[in-house]
């Protein structure tokens, strides 16, 4: 490793001697997190070779297949990070209620949130996957958290994060000062800063979301997406490149390196939810990463940082990225609530206007 890189736990024990109220609590709790992210790459590195844990064996609380790996790295998270006093709860894609934490253990001020393995649907496919954590300071008393405890809106986030496990192991995090990137060093065992600062370009060409849901989307988003394919022949002037990776770990980082739009948006296919993607340990933290790296993340009508949550396991619409697209699409969706037509023609989905 150069002599000049930082660590990731030599760089959290710099944030705390920098931050303005230093918590050694936060510094610990995010040791935890690193260690259990290189627990559950270790895991998910074994791949084939334990071919029965990349199976689907049961369905989580959100009634989705559930590998033996996401139950894996769910309980690599609860047992590295409840026992350093650092946390009065968990919450989890793959846990029903709140985690309470056991009563041999010394509780702290923070909460902790999160997807512990982001993109396992696609472990049978050897794609990257990911961790995605949220951390929340609990409210000032509260020991015995409950799920009201949980449901405070993106903004109230003290730091957040998500480890990618690919063709190498990396962790981003941000604690309220911009994004930094770190690769897991095998050799030394550690994360090492390698992508200080990351900054998402403003200008892209390139969008990323699930074309085979297209008949169930809002109009704005079948126009932009029409725009995109469009390409130079239409009003943007340029073709566009796609992309689909199923796992939103490894878009957003794609998109933090080259810019880009991701988009899980609002769609018919199953009116009881309003999205596919959650917004405590999914949506917030990635919002927060993708916004302090200069990008913008939204509903398409309301910023998603800004959601006060309903229930813990909540779902929205997710549309996050570059800025400047984010806009496009946000303009889009105001001037359909509006009632205003844009029309286009689409080659590929036939000309229409937005309202048929
Ligand atoms: P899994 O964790 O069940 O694989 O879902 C991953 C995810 O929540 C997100 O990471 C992807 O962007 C999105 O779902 C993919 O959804 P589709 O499978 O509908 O494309």
């Amino acid at each position: 490793m150069p002599k000049g890189r930082t660590t990731f736990s030599k760089f959290i024990i710099e944030e705390e001697l920098r931050a303005s109220q230093p918590d050694p609590h936060l510094t610990a709790l995010l040791n935890d997190i690193q260690t259990a992210c290189k627990f559950i790459a270790l895991a998910v590195a074994r791949g084939g070779l334990n071919a029965s844990e990349a199976v689907a064996t049961t369905t989580n609380v959100q009634g989705e297949e559930q590998k033996a790996l996401d139950v894996i790295a769910n309980d690599i998270m609860l047992a590295q990070c409840e026992q350093g006093g650092t946390l009065c709860g968990m919450a989890s894609e793959e846990m029903d209620e709140p985690y309470p934490i056991q009563a041999e253990h010394r509780r702290g001020r923070y909460l902790l949130a999160f997807d512990p393995l982001d993109g396992s649907s696609n472990l049978d496919v050897n794609v990257t996957v990911g961790t995605i954590f949220s951390i929340l300071r609990a409210p000032d008393g509260v020991c015995d958290p409950t799920v009201e405890h949980f449901l405070q809106p993106g903004t109230q986030q003290i730091a957040a994060g998500f480890a990618l496990y690919g063709p190498c192991s990396m962790i981003v995090i941000t604690l309220g000062s911009g994004v930094h990137g770190f690769t897991l060093d095998r050799e030394i065992g550690a994360y090492t800063l390698t992508h200080p600062s990351m900054r998402i370009p403003e200008h892209t060409r390139e969008f990323a979301i699930n074309a085979s849901n297209e008949r169930f989307w809002e109009p704005p988003v079948r126009h932009y997406v029409a725009e995109c394919i469009q390409g130079r022949e239409g009003v943007r002037g340029e073709d566009f490149n796609m992309r689909w990776v199923a796992s939103m770990v490894a878009e957003v980082f794609r998109i933090l390196v080259r810019g880009g739009l991701f988009m899980y948006p609002r769609d018919t296919k199953d009116l009881g939810k309003p999205g596919r993607l959650r917004l405590l340990y999914e949506a917030n933290p990635m919002s927060m990463i993708v916004e302090q790296a200069g990008g913008a993340a939204t509903t398409g009508r309301e910023r998603l940082l800004d959601i006060a949550p309903a229930a813990l396991h909540q779902r929205v619409p997710v549309i996050l990225g570059s800025k400047s697209e984010v806009e496009r699409l946000i303009g889009y969706h105001q001037a359909y609530d509006r009632g205003e037509d844009l029309a286009f023609d689409a080659p590929l989905f036939n000309a229409r206007t937005m309202f048929r």
